[in-house]
């Protein structure tokens, strides 16, 4: 084990609850080419999401040398290994990264971060491969899935989704994607599924083939999150996005065969200091109803554009001043208006799509965290949409309803009390009365389980449902995360994410009863995560 003082770990968590000494700076040992590259490696895979491939910091924080060298060598090996509650992750205790990995990454801090090459239209037609072109695809469904409730679910650690049927609970098949797909999202129509990976590799699957698999794929950058497709009418299923951390940009392109069609680079000025920032990354990505945009968060600028795709060549782009660092969000019942984390600024910024103008900005408290937020009718304060948070217990529901409910609007109309931080994911459905809440990034038991409140009668706090233990899946750190709801509403699926080399499993829990309805456990679901139901991720219903 790494020689590692619990003392040290109270100091770095805000120094509340020890009086012991800071360790004393330990000087960083040089490493050599291969150590470089496998800790470049790892840094890339678990790192820089957060901190940045420049280390300039945003989800967490700033991680250049400079800093290494004021805290020190043995303060940051704890804060790996044991993360902390303010979200970084105990890569250590919970067996991710060996003792060895943790010091090497501890050194790594002390030296300045390798920059990563440029990535644009020669790299990536190169990249780019149309597996089944297009005349030579179904031209109507040719399987007897429902697939409408199919599921898109995350094998992150394999760099895999698995398509698991909704009503049948069985893999319908295993996809070889990018490495570590963040998400998925639909076309329109729902026939295609998008996915991208961390390594910005885009795969499109084909819902219509005989068993769906992937019909294109195109590499768009080398670290990226987010992609979207056009749904405003007339351009239904006509193009997709996608946005990268590194490069800064995005790039539209077309929709059937994912051929880049046009790249716009994000870095610029930020939306507070007016200072340039060298790595401003593309978060969330929404499609509005309302107009022929793309509304594209850019986190370290703090702005979000409004990207109209009507005009390809004469791209216009509307910026709107929001807040850093934008991260995750989404729409309110009426899809009318986008929510959306500043998770930095500790606040929620609302966008008009119809208006195409900032509505609000929302002071929330500490770090929110929505994924895209859970929209239902409070029963006093009329519609609402809630966001739970990373750095404290608190679920922040928000009035939505500028004509209903005009006294309400855009303002924090109740704060509920959940188990802890940590939270990622929040979710309801309309047909449910339930709002669930996960704190699968809790340093302790709170990841092992699932709250749930009753909408209806909020003031009574919440359930504990006891998911990791319901899954029975031996040892290892498997923590509960992201509620997912069927196509009906009646069943609402979790992933029991475990190490890549423990078992994992997606417990299904019925709506109604809150009992257990079926654990899926596999072999070839390896380090489920994200899950995204074909119809609800189409029509945006959450
Ligand atoms: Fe996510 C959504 C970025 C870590 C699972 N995540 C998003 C979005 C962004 C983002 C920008 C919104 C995309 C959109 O809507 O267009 N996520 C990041 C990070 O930068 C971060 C903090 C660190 C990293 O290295 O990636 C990060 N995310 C994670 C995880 O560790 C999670 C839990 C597991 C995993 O698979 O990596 C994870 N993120 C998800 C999921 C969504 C998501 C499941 C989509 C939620 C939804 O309901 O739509």
């Amino acid at each position: 084990k790494a020689d590692v003082k619990p003392a040290d770990v109270a100091a770095q968590r805000g120094g509340q609850t020890s009086s012991a000494p800071a360790p004393e700076p330990t000087a960083a040992t040089p490493l050599n080419e291969q150590q470089m590259a496998r800790a470049t490696e790892i840094y890339f895979q678990r790192c820089a999401g957060c901190h940045g491939v420049l280390r300039k910091g945003a989800t967490g924080k700033p991680l250049t040398p400079d800093i290494a060298h004021a805290k020190g060598f043995d303060y940051l090996r704890s804060l790996i290994y044991f993360g902390s509650p303010a979200g970084m992750p105990n890569w250590g205790t919970s067996g991710d990264l060996t003792d060895e990995e943790i010091d090497l990454m501890a050194n790594f801090l002390f030296i300045e971060p390798p920059q990563p090459p440029e990535w644009g239209l020669p790299q990536m037609m190169e990249t780019w491969k149309v597996l089944v072109p297009v005349d030579q695809r179904p031209t109507k469904k040719e399987n007897d899935y429902n697939t409408d409730n199919i599921f898109s679910v995350t094998l992150r650690d394999s760099g895999q989704v698995a398509l698991i049927d909704g009503d049948t609970k069985e893999i319908i098949n295993i996809v070889e994607t990018g490495y570590a797909v963040h998400i998925s999202r639909l076309s329109h129509s729902s026939r295609y599924i998008y996915v991208i990976g961390r390594d910005g590799k885009v795969d499109l699957i084909d819902l219509w083939m005989k068993t769906p698999d992937r019909v294109a794929e195109v590499k768009i950058g080398i670290e990226a999150r987010s992609v979207e497709t056009s749904k405003f009418k007339g351009y239904e299923d006509k193009l997709a996005i996608a946005g990268s951390y590194w490069p800064p940009q995005f790039v539209i392109m077309d929709g059937p065969t994912l051929k880049p069609i046009k790249i716009v680079d994000t870095r610029g000025p930020t939306v507070d200091t007016q200072e340039y920032h060298p790595e401003p990354r593309v978060a969330a990505i929404v499609s509005s109803l309302e107009h022929p945009d793309f509304i594209v968060n850019v986190k370290e600028t703090g702005r979000i554009l409004l990207v109209d795709y009507s005009d390809l060549e004469a791209l216009t782009i509307t910026t709107l001043d929001a807040a850093r660092f934008l991260h995750d969000g989404g729409w309110d019942s009426t899809k009318r208006y986008f929510l959306t984390a500043a998770n930095e600024s500790d606040k929620i910024a609302v966008v008009d799509s119809r208006e195409r103008k900032m509505k609000a900005l929302v002071d929330v408290d500490k770090i929110p965290h929505p994924g895209r937020g859970a929209n239902f009718v409070h029963p006093k304060y009329g519609p609402v949409w809630a966001t739970s948070a990373l750095g404290n217990e608190k679920i922040t529901l928000i009035g939505t309803d500028p004509e209903g409910h005009a006294e309400h609007a855009w303002k924090v109309v109740q704060v509920l009390k959940g188990q802890g931080g940590g939270s990622l994911f929040i979710k309801t459905h309309p047909k449910s009365t339930n709002l669930w809440v996960d704190t699968a990034l809790h340093p302790a038991d709170p990841s092992q389980s699932i709250a749930v409140f009753d909408i209806n009668n909020l003031d009574a706090g919440y359930e504990v449902l006891p998911l990791a233990e319901w899954a029975d899946v031996g040892p290892g750190p498997k923590r509960v995360l992201q509620p997912e709801y069927n196509m009906q509403g009646d069943e609402v699926w979790f992933s029991i994410w475990n190490t890549m080399n423990q078992t994992s499993a997606i417990v299904v829990v019925d709506d109604k009863t809150r009992k257990l309805k079926k654990v899926i456990k596999d072999e070839r679901l390896i380090t489920p995560t994200g899950k995204f139901n074909v119809y609800n991720t189409a029509h945006d219903v959450y």
